[in-house]
């Protein structure tokens, strides 16, 4: 999609190229580089950084590669590093940056009973307000996603 009133000349292509990475006869061996996500000094292959080479200078985005490791219940929150390492140069110079990733609660989890049936035991001639049993269901998500009302379902045979 082209930019109104912008002339299309080198300089605007050059631009263009920007978003994904410089054009390699401007920056050079000196500048191409890859980027790599690693945790705990060994790649990280459920983050993957883009672009992954990159000539002088490039936005990068982290896209999910795994998405069976964001779970709040088990994980709140991953740290990882970014890694940017020369492919050309004999130095073979690096950085890394370090992304901490708070994972947020999503309501994936259904409110579940202890037991699926439970075989319970009144007395005929019970008054109202006794107490049967306390039976109990868990939601293992936080705040309104796992808070649990109970009803009674079905019709009652008189
Ligand atoms: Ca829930
Ligand atoms: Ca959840």
């Amino acid at each position: 999609m082209e930019e109104k009133g912008k002339p299309m000349n080198n300089e605007g292509m050059e631009e263009r190229h920007r978003g994904r990475s410089r054009v390699p006869y401007i920056a050079g061996a000196n500048s191409h580089f890859i980027l790599s996500v690693e945790k705990d000094g060994r790649e990280f292959f459920d983050i993957t950084p883009l672009p992954q080479e990159v000539f002088g200078e490039a936005t990068v985005i982290l896209r999910v590669n795994n998405s069976e490791m964001l779970d709040f219940e088990k994980t709140k929150e991953i740290d990882f590093q970014v890694v940017a390492r020369e492919v050309d140069t004999p130095e073979k110079r690096s950085s890394s940056a370090t992304v901490l990733l708070k994972i947020q609660d999503m309501n994936d989890n259904a409110p579940v009973f202890r037991s699926d049936t439970y075989d319970l035991h009144v007395k005929e001639n019970a008054r109202i307000g006794t107490v049967i049993s306390q039976i109990t269901a868990t939601d293992a998500d936080v705040g309104d996603n796992g808070r649990v009302s109970y009803y009674l379902k079905g019709a009652m045979k008189r």
